[in-house]
């Protein structure tokens, strides 16, 4: 059976394709939110100010002077490093708020930028419309200013009416980002969050959006704050799982690191990591900035393992994205230009075997390969467990690659090897595959 190079399409039995009809897969907005692949993440509030991680709602909001502040400067930066949508903190744990909120006046309303008339997320959202990225925000649960955290009905009311205003007054949201982390408040009591409230309200202003937490409902934390999914990494999760942001246990981190094939619900990872040490911005960091290699590993731990990169460059004091972090930025883009550049099985012929479990690619002349990116066509769910693939130039098969999952997009690398035929496998999976791309590329 020969098809066409890219997609390699497998007749399935009936039963087959019954089993796969039941299997979870995408929303829209879920295929939207994987398909930027990469989106930075940016920690800005009081901390810049204070060189610290964690505010304790003490914070003057008369430090906050970003004197530069220029949210063009931070799209700018993201778009032409081939980011495709951007997540700012409008309010981290020391409650203070990007915005002239009505519930509080821990805002930069009662700081001297732009004479307290400013608003960091109209900013924000403007300038990512400008340049075409998506816009998201993350609101921190956890607030350690407001007297009413940790008397849960009142706080309740009053985190659902913050988030009220950001999903009303900005526009189109692509995500909405629910952290874990949370402790006591400033009265010393712990908050019971009303989450099927919370995520009710959002589907119901924002019904696009994506919202991320460790329980989802629609986007998973992947475990870990290294950018590393899982391997295998499913997007199909057990809700019963992880039930609500926070949760911990040896079973909730594996659980959010490899997913559940034979999970009911469709919550794929996400990865989110800093170019630095730290979340906020600290002038002793700025020797410490990852460079575009390390970058191009967290892609393939991320992107490569059926993940998104949420990648975190926290603006300076002046407001403005480091020299340091978007020189990196930038050589992490050429680096992916030129490692990514051509597609050696552009137009190459493709023979499917008759047991419709291995294809054959014959890429007409002698290439060297080192990455191949493999993807499933998710439209229809997930369910490849185990591939190898395996090269020959004439001579007898050698293994390039072998691994679990493939998903959204599996990106191996592997020796640089001679080839001029190459073979896919598909060792094990949950249903038949319908399509597989192989792209094949120099390296
Ligand atoms: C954590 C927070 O405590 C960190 O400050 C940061 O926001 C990170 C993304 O999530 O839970």
């Amino acid at each position: 059976m020969i098809t066409s190079a890219g997609a390699l399409a497998a007749m399935i039995p009936r039963t087959s394709v019954e089993a796969r009809a039941t299997r979870p897969r995408p929303t829209s907005a879920q295929l939207a939110w994987q398909r930027d692949e990469l989106a930075i993440f940016l920690h800005f509030g009081v901390n810049t100010f204070t060189d610290r991680e964690w505010g304790d709602g003490t914070e003057d909001p008369a430090i906050f002077a970003p004197a530069k502040l220029d949210a063009r400067q931070w799209a700018r930066t993201a778009r032409s490093a081939g980011f495709r949508a951007m997540i700012l903190t409008a309010k981290h744990h020391d409650g203070f708020c990007l915005w002239p909120s009505r519930t509080t006046t821990h805002s930069v309303a009662r700081s001297p930028w732009r004479g307290g008339h400013g608003d960091v997320v109209r900013e924000f959202v403007d300038a990512c419309r400008a340049e075409g990225l998506r816009p998201g925000l993350y609101l921190s649960p956890w607030d350690r200013n407001n007297p009413a955290y940790g008397d849960s009905p009142r706080y309740n009311d009053l985190y659902c009416d913050q988030l009220t205003e950001l999903l009303k007054n900005y526009g189109r949201l692509a995500e909405v980002w629910f952290d874990g982390a949370n402790g006591e408040g400033p009265n010393g009591r712990r908050q019971d969050y009303d989450w099927p409230r919370v995520w009710t309200l959002v589907r119901r202003l924002q019904p696009d959006a994506v919202m991320f937490s460790d329980a989802g409902p629609d986007v998973r934390w992947c475990g870990n704050e290294k950018g590393v999914a899982g391997d295998p990494n499913w997007s199909s999760v057990d809700p019963a799982a992880v039930t609500a942001p926070g949760a911990s246990g040896p079973g909730v981190t594996r659980a959010l690191l490899h997913g559940d094939p034979a999970g009911s619900v469709w919550r794929p990872a996400e990865a989110d990591t800093s170019i630095r040490p730290g979340w906020f911005y600290h002038p002793a960091e700025d020797g410490r900035v990852r460079t575009g290699d390390q970058l191009f590993d967290l892609y393939m731990s991320s992107v490569g393992r059926n993940s998104k990169l949420l990648l975190n460059v926290p603006p300076t004091r002046d407001g403005l994205l480091h020299d340091a972090d978007v020189a990196s930025l930038n050589g992490f883009h050429d680096l992916r230009r030129s490692l990514l550049a051509a597609d050696l099985a552009s137009g190459a012929r493709i023979t499917w075997q008759t047991d419709w479990r291995a294809a054959e690619i014959d890429l007409g002349r002698s290439a060297v390969a080192s990455i191949a990116r493999l993807e499933e066509d998710i439209t229809h769910g997930q369910v490849v467990a185990a591939f190898s693939l395996l090269g020959s130039d004439g001579g007898p098969w050698r293994v390039l690659s072998r691994g679990t999952t493939i998903g959204y997009a599996r990106i191996a690398r592997f020796e640089p090897s001679t080839v001029r035929r190459v073979r896919l496998v598909i060792d094990d999976a949950v249903a038949p595959a319908v399509k597989i791309s192989v792209r094949l590329y120099a390296g």
